[in-house]
């Protein structure tokens, strides 16, 4: 059998490890294949920086795919995470009618949220721009901000309850996607996790794992890093929302034990060896 490739879609943050720094090392590690379109250069990421520069390559895009089209790309994954605007969010529509073979997952983390706010780059109009991508996406991996964004409801921090992460789910799948994961659940104190919600069959799994204290940076483009890894190599969409978490949540312990500065991104590169190890199983 032919190796995977999946390609990947989002920011180099040049320090602050998040979006394609981590992506394509983890990605990789899993047997993958990782292609990538850069969608801008940073010098850091923007969630705690200041001062940071921001080269857009909207203008990249278009000529890069206009080539692969003269090649004979096979594409098993398309993988967007965060984006720089609308204009991108409609190219990469486009990208999925071109790339789309029958067996192509498509996956949207519509990366632009937490903790009730939009990142600084982004406002209401990107969010539903992010809301019309997801109906296109055979997957999406948004948190609880995000997923109210997209829904325009209001953000309940942690006022919820089972019932209403599971209406979430479903309205979220009535956007247009087959399997929703929505993460960052959490229904009791000192533990939190995802929940996966497959349309086709009406099925929710639930995986929970201990809650460390504090926001690290990163972490969500770790976990969809990992989750697709465990799709590409066949797993279950329950096993590999298990994989995905255990494999962040080791990384952010690391970092927590470590004392270092969590807006760097969290320690993952020691625990690729035990995702390689989770994935075999
Ligand atoms: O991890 C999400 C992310 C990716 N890329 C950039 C970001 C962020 C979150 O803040 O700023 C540039």
């Amino acid at each position: 059998m032919s190796q995977k490739r999946v390609v990947t879609i989002q920011d180099i943050s040049c320090v602050g490890k998040c979006s394609l720094t981590v992506a394509l090392p983890i990605i990789s590690a899993a047997g993958i294949e990782t292609s990538i379109i850069p969608t801008a250069i940073l010098s850091t990421h923007t969630g705690g920086f200041t001062g940071y520069t921001f080269r857009d390559l909207t203008e990249d895009v278009k000529p890069i795919t206009e080539h692969w089209k003269s090649l004979d790309l096979k594409v098993d994954a398309i993988y967007t995470g965060y984006l720089g605007s609308v204009e991108q969010q409609q190219l990469i529509a486009e990208i999925f009618k071109a790339f789309k073979q029958p067996d192509t997952l498509l996956m949207v983390d519509p990366a632009m949220a937490d903790q009730g706010k939009l990142y600084p780059a982004f406002d209401m109009q990107f969010a539903l721009g992010m809301r019309d991508l997801c109906a296109l996406a055979d997957i999406i991996v948004p948190n609880i901000t995000e997923a109210c964004f997209m829904l325009e409801k209001p953000y309940p921090g942690e006022d919820y309850d089972k019932d209403y992460i599971e209406n979430l789910l479903h309205e979220l799948a009535a956007l247009g996607c087959k399997q929703v994961i929505l993460t960052g659940v959490s229904f009791e104190s000192g533990k939190i996790g995802a929940a996966a919600y497959n349309s086709e069959t009406d099925n929710t799994d639930y995986y929970f794992t201990e809650r460390i204290e504090g926001y690290y940076h990163g972490t969500g483009d770790i976990y969809s890093s990992a989750l697709l890894s465990g799709i590409m190599n066949d797993k279950t969409l329950a096993q590999s929302i298990q994989i995905a978490c255990d494999f962040t949540v080791a990384a952010i312990r690391r970092t927590h034990d470590a004392g270092t500065d969590p807006k760097y991104g969290v320690e993952f590169e020691k625990e690729l060896g035990t995702l390689i190890e989770m994935l075999k199983q």
